[in-house]
C-alpha cells in the first residue's frame, strides 16, 4: 500500500524571484521601474509579465522562460515561483494491492499528472503536484473530480447528453493550455479556464463576462444542465446565467443575449450544481456566462475568471413528427399523378413539433435535414410538397424553393447535384400566415419529399429518420421563390 517515500522533483528553472508579488500585482505602465514593459506590444519594446513584472515565457531572457513550453521543447509547466512542476511519481509497491485501482491523472487542474489510489473500502490515497506530491489520504470527492466525482447517469430511458456530441463549442477566452472543447468533453479532469492577465491564451485579459457557448447537434429539447464546477473555485461564478434558443454564438458577446435566460445563479453553489428545466425548453445552443460583479484587472484571485469541468445538457434530439403515411391525405389531396411520385417512394408527411400540424400549427419554420451518401457525382431531383415553403440546400449550398404543390398542382422538384461522401440535405421550410386573415381558419404544416437520381433510384424520401436541425424565427428567411418568380423582400410570399 503507499507510503513509501518519494522525493518531490523539483527544479529550479532559474534564479531566485526577486520582488514580492503582493507589491507588484498591480502593474505600471507609466513608470520608471521594471514593470514598464508589461502589457505593452512586443513591438514597441513590450512583453507580457507575470506578478513579479518578469517577461512572460518565450521572449528570452528571463526568469520564466522554461514556464508553459512543451517539454519537447526543454520547457515546463511551472508553479508560481517558475520552478518547473514535475508530475507525481509512482513509488516502487504503491498501489498494488490486489484490491485497489491505480490512476494518473491531473486531480488538480494544473496540467500536470498526479496519482490516486483507491480500494473497494473506499479508502484513498492521492499524491497532487498541488501538494508537491505530498500522500494524503481519506481525500474527499472534490480532491480529485476527474475520478471520484461523477456527474448523475441521465434519468429517463431516451435522455442523453446532448453536449457530448455538440457541433461547436466556442468561448469568449481561454487560457493556455485551456480549450473551449474541455466544457464538455466527457472527461471531469479536463478544465475549462478563461483568460486572464497572467495568462491570454486566447481572447482578452479583460474578460469580465466570460462565457462558453455549445452548439448541439440538432435542435434538441433540454429538460436538465448539470454544471460541475472547479473545485475550490466555486466563488468565482456569480450571477452566473445559462441562455437556451435557436441564435447562433460566436465570439461576440453579444451574441450569447440573443437565446433565452433559463437559470440564473442567485446564490453561490457547491461543486455540482444541476438546473432543471421544468417545462423542457427546446433550442440549438446552450451558454453558460459568468457574470461576477468584479470587473478589474487587478483583483487577486481573479474572481470574473469562468472556470469549470464539465457541463452536461440532459435531453433529447428533437426528431421529425410523422404526421400523415398518406401523401394524398386531407388537407392536401394532392393530384393523383404527382402522388404516385411520393406512393413510389415511401414517402411521408412530417413537421417539426407535433403530429396535430396536419390540422393547425403556428406559424414557424423549421429545418429539416437529412445525410445522403453517395460514391460518385450523382445529378439529382428533389420532388417536395410544401405547406407552405421550402428553400432548398445542399451542404448549405441554395438549390431553389418549392411553395405549395397540393391539390391540383403538379410535380414540383428542384435539381440537385450531390457530391461524392455524405451530403447533408436542407429543407428550410416555414408554415405562412393565412393567406386571407379574415377568413380564419386551421392552418395546416407539412412537408413530403422524395430525392432521386437521374435514372429514378430513390436515395431519400421525408419520414421518422430525418431531423429537426433548427428552426427559423423569422419566416422571412425563407422567401426564395422558384424559377421564374421573384420574392417581396420580407413578406414570404412570390409575385
Ligand atoms: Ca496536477
Ligand atoms: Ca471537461
Ligand atoms: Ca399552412
Amino acid at each position: 500500500m503507499p507510503g513509501s517515500n518519494m522525493k518531490v522533483l523539483h527544479y529550479r528553472c532559474t534564479f531566485i524571484v526577486i520582488f514580492s508579488a503582493i507589491f507588484l500585482n498591480h502593474l505600471q505602465v507609466n513608470g520608471q521601474n521594471k514593470c514598464d514593459k508589461c502589457n505593452i506590444p512586443i513591438a514597441s519594446g513590450g512583453c507580457k509579465c507575470d506578478n513579479n513584472c518578469d517577461c512572460r515565457p518565450g521572449l528570452g531572457g528571463n526568469v520564466c522562460d522554461k514556464c508553459n513550453i512543451a517539454v519537447n521543447d526543454g520547457g515546463c509547466k511551472c508553479d508560481n515561483t517558475c520552478s518547473c512542476i514535475i508530475a507525481c511519481q509512482r513509488p516502487n509497491n504503491w498501489c498494488t494491492n490486489a484490491t485497489a485501482t491505480f490512476v494518473s491523472v491531473d486531480c488538480d487542474g494544473d496540467g500536470v499528472l498526479d496519482i490516486i489510489c483507491y480500494d473497494g473500502n473506499k479508502k484513498r490515497w492521492m499524491r497532487r503536484t498541488s501538494d508537491q506530491c505530498q500522500e494524503k489520504t481519506s481525500v474527499p470527492d472534490s480532491a480529485c473530480p476527474a475520478v471520484f466525482m461523477k456527474l448523475p447517469p441521465p434519468a429517463r430511458a431516451g435522455i442523453v447528453n446532448l453536449a457530448l456530441s455538440s457541433r461547436t463549442i466556442v468561448a469568449s477566452s481561454q487560457t493556455t493550455g485551456s480549450r473551449p472543447s474541455y466544457a464538455a468533453d466527457g472527461n471531469n479532469g479536463t478544465l475549462f479556464h478563461s483568460a486572464y492577465p497572467e495568462d491570454v491564451g486566447s481572447g482578452s485579459e479583460s474578460d469580465f463576462n466570460p462565457y462558453v457557448g455549445l452548439e448541439l447537434s440538432q435542435l434538441s429539447t433540454i429538460s436538465k444542465i448539470v454544471i460541475l464546477n472547479r473545485p475550490g473555485f466555486e466563488y468565482r461564478l456569480q450571477n452566473a446565467e445559462v441562455r437556451v434558443g435557436t441564435n447562433a454564438i460566436t465570439n461576440r458577446s453579444s451574441t450569447v443575449d440573443g437565446n433565452a435566460v433559463v437559470w440564473k445563479q442567485t446564490a453561490t453553489q457547491g461543486s455540482v450544481i444541476e438546473i432543471s428545466l421544468n417545462p423542457p425548453v427546446v433550442g440549438r445552443w446552450v451558454s453558460l456566462q459568468n457574470l461576477n460583479p468584479t470587473t478589474w484587472l487587478t483583483q487577486e484571485g481573479y474572481p470574473y475568471v469562468l472556470n469549470f469541468l464539465e457541463i452536461q445538457v440532459l435531453g433529447v434530439p428533437l426528431a421529425v413528427t410523422v404526421v400523415s403515411n398518406d401523401v394524398a391525405t386531407r388537407p392536401w389531396s394532392v393530384n393523383p399523378d404527382t402522388a404516385s411520385n411520393y406512393i413510389s417512394a415511401g414517402a411521408q408527411w412530417i413537421w417539426a413539433t407535433s403530429a396535430s400540424a396536419i390540422y393547425d400549427a403556428p406559424v414557424s419554420g423549421f429545418i429539416f435535414q437529412k445525410n445522403v451518401t453517395v460514391t460518385s457525382d450523382t445529378p439529382c431531383n428533389l420532388a417536395l410538397i410544401a405547406d407552405d415553403q421550402c428553400d432548398v440546400q445542399v451542404n448549405d449550398m441554395y438549390c431553389g424553393s418549392i411553395v405549395h404543390g397540393w391539390g391540383d398542382q403538379l410535380l414540383q422538384t428542384v435539381a440537385v447535384d450531390l457530391l461524392p461522401g455524405e451530403n447533408v440535405i436542407s429543407l428550410r421550410c416555414v408554415n405562412q400566415p393565412l393567406d386571407d386573415p379574415l377568413n380564419r381558419g386551421n392552418n395546416p404544416a407539412g412537408i413530403i419529399a422524395a430525392l432521386r437520381t437521374a435514372s429514378g433510384d430513390v436515395l431519400a424520401q421525408t419520414d421518422s429518420t430525418w431531423v429537426v436541425a433548427g428552426a427559423i424565427k423569422n419566416i422571412c428567411e425563407v422567401r426564395k421563390c422558384p424559377l421564374g418568380k421573384s420574392c417581396r423582400p420580407c413578406s414570404g410570399r412570390c409575385l
